[in-house]
């Protein structure tokens, strides 16, 4: 398969529906158009009603044709649009028709937008904003996608590659007159100066504690306590459903079970774990090294501890932070006398408790996603890249401020030059692409 194939897919939901939307890309656009469409090709960018025919002039449909040519076309090439209706048979007769014309195929995953990227009409991070906003499920997922797919993060790596271009230039002086007496104290404050600032720009960046991340794949909530608490019992309550098995024996759980969740406008994941204990069992073991493992992951713990045989042993655990919530359970029974400081009591059983509880989770989840403004970094893909950059940055500091050499300092701005690159799909992307594009829908 050539990259000249048009390519043709569904770019609407799951059929049936009132209208479908089949996307073309590709050369062969108007000879599509002149053998299937009673109108010919049509105008550019004007909608045109037509029939639409296979290729033994069998009618497939009436509907809306939008001819839109290269280069000023999503994918920078020719593209056409068929507005037909949205049923199974319309849509399969469609597209066996456009398939079965020589050099027509069904695109891939994401091939239209990375069309789009590889003719320059988006860079990297709009490619993944266009994903992002596909799969959008909450409010602040959609204003980052939109953020993101309109240019901001662009703006954002534009700037400092150009700050750094401009910096490798001043340090390229230094390279070029190395024996000038007064260069080395004249030129390298200036660049010290930039370095650091810019240093300390993608710091600040990178000390975003994941909240750009989190938005788009979730927020993680980790219940944990003894054994037999009834932790089960209340990611039930907050899942609406039987997600976990419960039974009065103790160790009932041994894997990690996680529901989704919308909380405070963000996605949440809530895990419910292995009750926290020493055992014998090698299956329970794993399963308290995994509780552990996710405990000391998660944005939240809940702690919770049996009201009636309270264990407090668990509130000791290196993980817990001060904004952490320990939960009493079984408040429908009788407590005991030797209850630890806690924040709410509940029944996870009879429900009583649990709405201010979650209440106290959404307003946790909320403020935490808004306590950064506009994050740079919204895939791991990107942090990678800027790690990379900033350890480059640093090391072109300490070979400027040591004197060591310049050349190395300019050696190593370039690398950080290509780290930040990379992020937009500048250099160095092959290797990201396919993974990139493979998370898209088809038709997009
Ligand atoms: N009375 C009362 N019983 C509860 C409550 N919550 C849970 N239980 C009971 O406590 C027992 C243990 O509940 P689970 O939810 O399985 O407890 P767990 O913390 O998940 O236990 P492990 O998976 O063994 O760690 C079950 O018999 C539940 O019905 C509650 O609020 N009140
Ligand atoms: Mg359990």
């Amino acid at each position: 398969m050539s990259e000249r194939d048009t390519i043709c897919a569904l770019a609407s939901g799951q059929p049936p529906a009132a209208i479908c939307i089949i996307r073309l890309s590709g050369d062969r656009i108007w000879k599509i158009a002149g053998a299937l469409l009673d109108c010919g090709l049509p105008e550019p960018r004007r909608a045109t009603l037509t029939r639409f025919r296979d290729e033994d002039g069998n009618m497939i449909d009436e509907g809306l044709v939008v001819f839109m040519p290269g280069p000023h076309s999503y994918t920078g090439e020719d593209t056409l649009e068929l507005y037909l209706h949205g049923g199974p048979a319309v849509i399969s007769h469609a597209i066996s028709t456009l398939t079965s014309e020589p050099g027509v195929r069904l695109a891939e995953p994401g091939e239209f937008t990375r069309r789009a990227f590889e003719a320059g009409k988006l860079d990297l991070t709009e490619a993944e904003g266009v994903a992002d906003i596909i799969e959008a499920e909450t409010d602040a997922q959609k204003a980052q996608a939109l953020r993101q797919l309109s240019g901001g993060l662009t703006e954002q790596y534009d700037r400092w590659r150009a700050e750094l271009t401009g910096i490798l230039a001043l340090i390229e002086v230094v390279v070029d007159f190395p024996d000038e007496d007064d260069a080395p104290e004249e030129t390298t404050a200036p660049v010290l100066r930039k370095l650091n600032n810019l240093i300390g720009d993608i710091e600040a960046a990178l000390g975003d504690r994941g909240i750009g991340e989190k938005i788009r794949d979730g927020f993680r909530i980790a219940i944990i306590g003894a054994p037999n608490a009834g932790k089960s019992t209340l990611l039930n309550r907050l899942a609406g459903r039987e997600a976990a098995i419960v039974t009065s024996r103790p160790g009932t759980t041994r894997d990690v079970i996680e529901i989704r969740r919308v909380m405070g406008g963000q996605v949440v994941w809530i895990s419910d774990t292995a009750g926290l204990r020493e055992t014998d069992d090698e299956i329970e073991a794993e399963g308290v090294r995994r509780a552990e493992r996710v405990a000391s992951e998660a944005d939240l713990r809940v702690f919770m501890v049996d009201g009636s045989a309270p264990d407090l042993s668990v509130l000791s655990s290196p993980y817990r932070l001060p904004t952490d919530i320990v939960v009493v359970n079984k408040a429908d029974i009788d407590m005991a006398a030797n209850l630890p400081a806690y924040d709410y009591k509940i029944s996870a059983k009879q429900g009583e408790g649990v709405p201010a509880l979650e209440t106290a989770l959404s307003e946790f989840i909320s403020g935490k996603a808004s306590s950064v403004e506009a994050p740079v970094i919204t895939r791991a893909r990107h942090r990678v890249r800027l790690v990379d950059g900033l350890a480059c940055l640093i090391a072109a500091r300490d070979a400027l401020e040591l004197g060591t050499g310049p050349e190395l300092a300019a050696e190593d701005v370039r690398m950080a030059i290509r780290h930040l690159g990379a992020v937009v799909g500048a250099v160095g992307v092959e290797d990201v692409l396919g993974a990139v594009f493979s998370e898209f829908c088809i038709g997009k």
